[in-house]
């Protein structure tokens, strides 16, 4: 959707950056979403354009692209495509995830790269903004072929990271095992011990305490520090949640741990509804151990209910619910699953996954009067945690799990603050997905002018 700009520099930079990237739906997706939120920070500053800021914001410093090639349990060889997108050292060593799914491509890694630097500074935390990832998929290979393929993606990618330099993490289809082989091959190459070149690794070997839980608890905190802005509360509420990876199963356990009930998740195969609330033991038991399908809750629970996804629809917005947080994928609800959320009562949608709405969807909700939660205040627990799990490497110490999940949760509370004072100084109080990109902007470009043109 074509959204109205009026200010005259904004929109020389929107239309320069759709023909130089015509073939990147997600990465103008964001771009145009981030843009036109800060047109007043923009008309407050007109000397932004002989200094280029926007044009040098949405150019990522670095774009690589590379082979990965591995041979299967078969004996054949594969190549898939390897990418790492080093957005924006501004403000920190390049950080954020890798992604592992055949849905990957050059548009999506930008989307993500791009997001991830706004999300970084919103931590308050010294981290820059990076993604990347392959179109190689997880699904149904044996661990040996992950093995393989980890350590031919880490060959490659050795060269151009570090614990100041670039700091990858996980993301869909890369968990604490993924690390593991990338770790491990990295230090096999190095012949060194950098503990701070990956984050989310396993905690026998210097991860963080809480970081697989942090991404879906921070999104918990930020969704309980808006209700209570709003006077409203998580306690007795209904909540569903798409997706039943990372972070739909920590935003799972802190649902329930602030009082609410969840009683739909999904996978992208459909979705389980359980009106006694579901049971999330289950679910990490198909999901985090046999890395089954999540209609097999139905083999433990046969008294819920499974939809199935038909033409990558998802059933789960149809689901009545207080709270909705999608916690899977980019644009996995749109417009017409907006309406029928709010139709429905919906009164808060918090995004766990990045970019999970469609612009016109968050549009629609917020102007609906929906407390809207966006992506990049959110879900930036994730990496807040991995900037954690950084600091505790360096000092070559570890924190217990309360002191860290005390740390997130002074972090989210603190996002969620300046992403209101932030709606609230360019007059668009309570639209918190203004307020997260034009504390960011401001933060960055700051940043940006006071390092010179570099
Ligand atoms: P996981 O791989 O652990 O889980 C992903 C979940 O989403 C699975 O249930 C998966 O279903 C579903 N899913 C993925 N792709 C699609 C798709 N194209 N269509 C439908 N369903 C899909 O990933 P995470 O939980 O780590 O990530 C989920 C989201 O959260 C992503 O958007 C990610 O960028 C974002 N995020 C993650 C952070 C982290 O720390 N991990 C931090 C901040 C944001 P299936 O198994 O069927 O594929
Ligand atoms: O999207 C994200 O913020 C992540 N996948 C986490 C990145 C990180 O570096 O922990």
């Amino acid at each position: 959707m074509e959204r109205l700009v009026m200010n005259e520099y904004l929109n020389k930079v929107l239309e320069k950056t759709r023909r130089l990237n015509e073939e990147q739906p997600e990465y103008l997706q964001a771009v145009e979403e981030v843009l036109t939120s800060i047109e007043p920070v923009i008309n407050a500053h007109p000397e932004f354009e002989k200094l280029a800021i926007l044009e040098r914001m949405v150019e990522p410093e670095r774009c690589i692209l590379f082979r990965v090639p591995w041979v299967n349990d078969a004996g054949q060889v594969i190549v898939n495509r390897g990418y790492r997108i080093q957005y924006s050292s501004l403000i920190g060593p390049y950080k954020g995830g890798l992604r592992f799914h055949p849905s990957v491509n050059l548009s999506i890694m930008k989307f993500l790269g791009f997001e991830q630097i706004f999300k970084n500074a919103l931590t308050g935390l010294p981290i820059g903004g990076a993604k990347g990832g392959s179109d190689f998929d997880p699904k149904g290979k044996s661990e040996g072929e992950i093995m393989r393929f980890c350590q031919s993606f880490m060959t490659e990618l050795y060269r151009h990271i570090g614990q100041d330099v670039d700091v990858p993490a996980g993301d869909i289809g890369v968990g604490a095992r993924e690390i593991g082989y990338l770790f491990g091959q990295y230090k096999k190459i190095k012949d060194a011990y950098e503990g701070g070149v990956l984050t989310g690794k396993d905690i026998c070997y210097g991860g963080s305490l809480a970081r697989k839980e942090a991404t879906g608890y921070g999104l918990m905190f930020f969704m309980r520090e808006m209700l209570k802005k709003h006077g409203k509360s998580l306690d007795g509420k209904t909540v569903t949640i798409s997706g039943s990876g990372n972070v739909a199963i920590y935003a799972c356990q802190k649902a329930y741990a602030m009082g609410a009930k969840v009683v739909a998740m999904s996978d992208s195969n459909g979705c389980v509804y359980d009106e006694n609330g579901i049971d999330l033991e289950t679910i990490k038991k198909i999901k985090e151990v046999q890395r089954g399908r999540i209609k097999e809750y139905l083999n433990f629970h046969p008294n819920a209910q499974y939809f199935e996804s038909v033409n990558s629809s998802h059933p789960i917005w149809n689901i009545k619910t207080d709270i909705a947080l999608p916690c899977a994928t980019q644009n996995e609800l749109n417009i017409e699953e907006a309406r029928v959320l709010l139709k429905n009562g919906v009164i808060a949608v918090g995004e766990g996954a990045n970019m999970p709405c469609t612009y016109e969807a968050a549009k629609y909700l917020i102007e609906n009067g929906v407390l809207f939660a966006p992506a990049k205040a959110a879900n930036a627990g994730g990496v807040a945690t991995s900037a954690i799990e950084m600091s505790q490497n360096s000092m070559r110490y570890y924190y217990t799990f309360e002191e860290v999940e005390h740390k997130l949760e002074r972090i989210m509370i603190n996002i969620f603050n300046n992403c209101a004072k932030a709606s609230e100084e360019f007059g668009h109080s309570g639209n918190y997905l203004d307020g997260a990109n034009i504390a960011a902007f401001k933060q960055l470009s700051d940043a940006m002018k006071a390092q010179g043109v570099v």
